[in-house]
């Protein structure tokens, strides 16, 4: 039998946490054949929403659930950890200003990173998912010295779900016959959704699409989807966030083939992470963006050698240009 992992998910109370934790513990994480130990980490706020989930989940008597357990202690909570889903965070309130909301989150974001960088097991992996989600990895990294930085990312994957979604919608095709599609830089309403590398059944997209639907339609849609969702159902996105954090975590463990829409049809296939930059694409290595990467031996890799033409440069460099700022806070913050 497969040895039992330990999954630590932080907003374990929250509503991403309740979207994510029946599919973690049913297997569409790691699989049908692995065992999960569940370490539920909230504030005292949030405890008991966390408490109540835990009581369900043993409702459910997944078999693959050998152990739940909610804690507000930051040691219990990573100790062994193999897969961290840092997802609780702060969330701007009204009258913030960057500077506090920064502030915030390296108060949780550093200690946490200290605590995996203290107990963790020796293949942690980490995605943070609460925003702002870049940085957020950063400051983590940052408290993490002995832990390699490319076990590090944030979740770029709603946004490359989106990209995907809205292109089959337009082209009026099934999702599984787009490809190349990649989301650039930042988690926020900078990010760059690249399809000029994408293709439908191998037709190149801007054969099927026109530059002022790229540039008008197709591009803040994506970037602004998240306030879309809100205006219209009235609450932040959750389920497809808790889809999306599955999808990054699943196919990092799992490689990109792994699991409904990963395959990787003729080389050209590939999804999108923020990982820590070596310097590719002209990104300041060290920050953490979003690029087209593959998962390779359980390893993210950014897809080398794609030629990036004008229209694409000075968008990255602009979402780049957003995580320098935020980064250069953090720093004056003395949070990195
Ligand atoms: P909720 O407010 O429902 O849940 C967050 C939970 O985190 C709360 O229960 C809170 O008590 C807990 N929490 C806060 N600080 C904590 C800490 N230091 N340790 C442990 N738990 C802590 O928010 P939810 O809708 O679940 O969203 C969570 C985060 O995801 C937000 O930051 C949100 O902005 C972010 N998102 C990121 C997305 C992405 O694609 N990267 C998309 C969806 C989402 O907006």
């Amino acid at each position: 039998a497969a040895k039992p992992v330990t999954v630590t998910l932080t907003g374990a109370g929250g509503q991403i946490g309740y979207a994510l934790l029946f599919r973690i513990a049913s297997g569409q994480l790691l699989g049908p054949d692995v065992p999960i130990r569940l370490r539920m980490l909230e504030i005292p706020s949030g405890a008991a929403a966390a408490a109540g989930t835990a009581l369900e989940l043993q409702d459910c008597a997944f078999p693959l659930l050998h152990s739940v357990d909610v804690t507000t202690d930051l040691a219990e909570a990573f100790d062994g950890t193999n897969v961290a889903l840092l997802v609780g965070s702060r969330p701007r309130g009204p009258g913030m200003e960057r500077g506090d909301l920064l502030q915030a989150n390296g108060t949780i974001f550093g200690p946490q990173g200290a605590a995996i960088n203290e107990g963790a097991a020796d293949d942690v992996r980490v995605v943070v998912v609460g925003n702002p989600a870049n940085t957020n990895a950063l400051i983590a990294a940052a408290h993490a010295p002995d832990v390699p930085s490319d076990r590090f990312t944030a979740l770029t994957r709603l946004d490359h779900n989106r990209a995907l979604g809205l292109l089959a919608a337009h082209l009026e095709l099934p999702v599984g016959q787009l490809s190349g599609v990649t989301i650039w830089g930042n988690h926020s309403a900078t990010q760059y959704p690249d399809v000029f590398h994408a293709q439908a059944n191998g037709t190149p997209i801007t054969d099927l699409v026109d530059e002022a639907w790229l540039q008008n339609e197709f591009i803040p849609r994506v970037a602004k989807r998240g306030a879309e969702i809100i205006a219209v159902r009235g609450g932040s996105s959750v389920a497809s966030a808790a889809n999306a954090t599955i999808d990054h975590m699943r196919q990092w463990v799992g490689g990109t083939g792994s699991g409904r829409d990963g395959s990787d049809r003729d080389g050209v296939d590939w999804t999108s992470a923020a990982v820590v930059s070596d310097g590719s694409y002209g990104v300041p290595a060290g920050l953490v963006s979003s690029f087209p990467v593959r998962s390779v031996n359980g390893c993210w890799e950014i897809v080398q050698g794609l030629a990036i033409e004008e229209f694409s440069r000075v968008r990255i460099d602009a979402s780049v240009a957003e995580l320098i700022e935020e980064r250069d806070a953090v720093r004056a913050l003395g949070l990195i």
